[in-house]
C-alpha cells in the first residue's frame, strides 16, 4: 500500500510539474499571439491583402511543395573540411509569389523570398534560430505525407548544429548518415567521400486520416490539378467533355491517396504500372459536383490554383446546364480550357 502511495505521489508530482510546464508554454503562446496581432494591426493599415492563413493550410501546402534541405560542401577553412547548410524551402512558380509572402508573414516574417528568374520564386529559412519557428509549427501541426520522415531527420540535424557538434568530424558523420535517409539521399560526391556511412533509420509515416479540411486545401493548392479534357467523339457536336480533378503523389504516399478517397468520399486510385506515382482521380461528374466543388466552396483554395478552380467551376456550371452538348457551349468550354493551368498568363 505504502509503495503504491509513494508511486501515486510521484506521479502527482510529475503531473503538476507537467502542468506548470504547460502553463509556461501557454503563456508564451499568448505573448506570441499578442505580438503577432500587433504586427497584423500595423500591416492592416498599409495593405488590405493581409489574410490569416490557417496553420493546417501551411502544413498541407508544405506536404505538397516544401523541402527540408541539408547541403554539405567541401570547405578548407573548416576543421572538418566540410560546411553544412540547412534550409526549409518552398519553391514555386513566379505567379505564386503573393502566397509565399503570406506564408512568410504566417511564420512571423522569418526567412527570405527571392526570384531566381521570371519563372520561379523561393521562400527560404536558413538560420538555426529562425528554423526553430518552422520546427515548432510542424511539431504542432504535423505533416501527413512521408515528408514528415524527412522533417524528423532534419530536426536531428538542426539539433547537432545547435550543439555545435557539426564542428567535429563525429558530428559531420552523424549529419551525413541522417542526410543519407532524407529526400534523394547522398550525392555521388558525398557517397565517394563517406563510403562507409550507414544511413540513419527513416520512419515510415502512417497517416490514418486527413486531420483537417484546411490541410486538404493547402495540399490541393499545391498538388491539385483541375483539368478539362476535350476529346473527339461521335456526338452531335463532335466532341466529348470530361472534367477531372486529380492529385498526383509518389508511390510512397499511396496510403495518403487512399485516405483522400475515403475523406472526400469520391474518386479512385490510379496506379499506372511501371511508374513511381499514384493519383487520386475524380472523373465521375457527380463526384465533381457533389463532393469536390462543395469542399472548395467552403474552404477556398489560395494562390494561382484558385484561378484554375474558378475556371473549372465555370465549366462545371456549363455542363450542369448541358451547354457542352451545343456548339456555342463547347466553344465556351474550349476558351476556358485554353487559359487554364500552364497556359495561364
Ligand atoms: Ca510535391
Amino acid at each position: 500500500m505504502n509503495n503504491n502511495k509513494n508511486f501515486y505521489n510521484q506521479i502527482n508530482k510529475s503531473e503538476s510539474l507537467k502542468l506548470n510546464h504547460h502553463k509556461v508554454l501557454i503563456r508564451n503562446i499568448n505573448n506570441i499571439e499578442k505580438s503577432s496581432s500587433l504586427i497584423q494591426k500595423r500591416k492592416m493599415t498599409t495593405t488590405s491583402i493581409n489574410k490569416n492563413l490557417n496553420p493546417w493550410f501551411v502544413t498541407g501546402f508544405t506536404d505538397a511543395e516544401g523541402t527540408f534541405g541539408v547541403y554539405l560542401a567541401k570547405n578548407d577553412k573548416r576543421s572538418t573540411g566540410w560546411a553544412v547548410n540547412i534550409r526549409f524551402q518552398l519553391h514555386l512558380h513566379f505567379k505564386d509569389k503573393a502566397l509565399l509572402e503570406e506564408i512568410k508573414t504566417f511564420f512571423g516574417g522569418v526567412g527570405t523570398i527571392s526570384n531566381h528568374d521570371n519563372k520561379s520564386v523561393y521562400y527560404e529559412v536558413r538560420s538555426v534560430s529562425e528554423l526553430e519557428i518552422i520546427i515548432q509549427h510542424f511539431n504542432k501541426y504535423p505533416l501527413l505525407s512521408q515528408k514528415h520522415a524527412d522533417f524528423i531527420l532534419f530536426k536531428s540535424i538542426v539539433d547537432i548544429i545547435n550543439k555545435k557538434e557539426s564542428n567535429t568530424h563525429e558530428g559531420i558523420l552523424k549529419i551525413v548518415a541522417l542526410k543519407a535517409s532524407m529526400n534523394k539521399g547522398l550525392s555521388l560526391e558525398l557517397k565517394d567521400s563517406f563510403s562507409n556511412i550507414i544511413p540513419a533509420t527513416r520512419t515510415t509515416v502512417i497517416t490514418e486520416t486527413i486531420l483537417n479540411p484546411w490541410w486538404l486545401v493547402g495540399f490541393a493548392s499545391g498538388e491539385g490539378c483541375f483539368f478539362i479534357n476535350i476529346s473527339k467523339s461521335a456526338t452531335k457536336v463532335g466532341a466529348r467533355v470530361q472534367l477531372i480533378f486529380k492529385i498526383t503523389q509518389h508511390t510512397r504516399d499511396i496510403q495518403l491517396i487512399k485516405n483522400l478517397i475515403s475523406y472526400l468520399d469520391c474518386g479512385r486510385l490510379n496506379q499506372p504500372s511501371g511508374y513511381d506515382y499514384v493519383e487520386f482521380f475524380v472523373q465521375r461528374f457527380a463526384g465533381i459536383t457533389d463532393k469536390i466543388i462543395p469542399v472548395f466552396e467552403r474552404y477556398p483554395l489560395l494562390g494561382a490554383k484558385l484561378k484554375d478552380y474558378e475556371d473549372f467551376r465555370k465549366a462545371v456550371e456549363l455542363m450542369k446546364s448541358k451547354a457542352h452538348l451545343t456548339l456555342a457551349g463547347l466553344e465556351e468550354i474550349k476558351k476556358i480550357k485554353s487559359g487554364m493551368n500552364f497556359k495561364r498568363k
